[in-house]
């Protein structure tokens, strides 16, 4: 075997592992998720907790998965492979979510991101108030990273978030609520003033090249320092999946050794890169274009 060969092969022992919605027009959700992880050469396994009813347009339904039938499928997994990393999106019920917190604390799994999907695109409540309480109670203490975007942490935090101070404000409300590390993404909200550039716990990615003056901003609350990132904003309806494909990329990227910082920053460059290459399918929002 020779060394890209066994390179291929030892990434391809890292086991991912997503429990989201399945969106069946393969944008969002589950599809998303086991695109990226086979992107970054893992291997991808899923667990379903609600099937929707969905295509580029909008969200028309959903049929949602009972604790049973999440466990049932999570244990034959665990029992056979050992998840390097696992991430979570749509989880629609209390029911299912108290089953996810116990089978991860039961299993001990360690890279646990938890993606706290409350609202499709098109306006679709994708989880109800009382499982978003247990979202925030049972499963911010058990994960290493919560990737709500400005919506999710308003609904969150119940803050209205306007500027930076607002953010700030935001991840120490989810940090009390036993979120370790939070990464909140700003989309273009704070794009045209960099307030952050003054801020002494900020250390931004040199990674990126920003050519345009408008720029996408995330920003990654490691306990006490804030990291910030920043990406050319893409003008752009081809949208769907961005969220489910950046935490599945954190996911990856963890699953394959890389620390948060790093992984953050790769996961946002395979997304901003996903964003210009999409396919353009569809008469709504089209899916980006995640290819291997
Ligand atoms: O992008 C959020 C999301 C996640 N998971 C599923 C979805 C959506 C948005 O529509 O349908 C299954």
């Amino acid at each position: 075997m020779n060394i890209k060969e066994q390179n291929l092969k030892s990434k391809i022992q890292n086991v991912c592992l997503t429990i989201a919605g399945l969106d069946p027009s393969g944008g969002a959700g589950i599809i998303a998720d086991i695109k990226t992880f086979t992107a970054f050469g893992c291997f991808a396994t899923s667990v379903i907790a609600s099937i929707t009813f969905q295509n580029t347009t909008g969200v028309f339904g959903a049929i949602h998965q009972t604790a049973d039938a999440v466990r049932g499928q999570f244990e034959p997994i665990v029992e056979d492979f050992t998840v390097s990393a696992l991430k979570t999106g749509m989880l629609p019920t209390r029911d299912v979510i108290e089953e996810v917190a116990r089978l991860v604390k039961k299993n001990d799994l360690k890279n646990f991101i938890v993606d706290p999907v409350v609202r499709s695109t098109s306006g679709f409540d994708l989880i109800d108030e009382e499982a978003l309480q247990a979202l925030i109670e049972r499963l911010f203490p058990l994960s290493k990273l919560v990737t709500p975007n400005l919506p999710e942490a308003e609904r969150i935090t119940k803050i209205k978030i306007e500027n930076e101070t607002d953010i700030k404000k935001a991840a120490r409300i989810m940090q009390n609520h036993g979120a370790k590390n939070v990464l909140i993404k700003g989309g273009h909200l704070f794009s045209t003033k960099c307030e952050a550039q003054n801020s002494k716990s900020v250390v931004k990615s040199s990674k990126f090249k920003v050519q345009s003056s408008k720029m996408a901003r995330d920003f990654l609350f490691v306990g006490d320092e804030l990291y910030i990132f920043e990406a050319e904003f893409i003008e752009t309806d081809a949208t769907h999946g961005t969220g489910c494909t950046l935490a599945a990329a954190i996911t990856a990227n963890l699953a394959l050794g890389a620390n948060l910082f790093e992984a953050v920053e790769t996961a946002k460059i395979f997304v901003t890169e996903a964003i210009k290459n999409a396919p353009n399918l569809g008469k709504g929002h089209s899916p980006i274009g995640i290819y291997c």
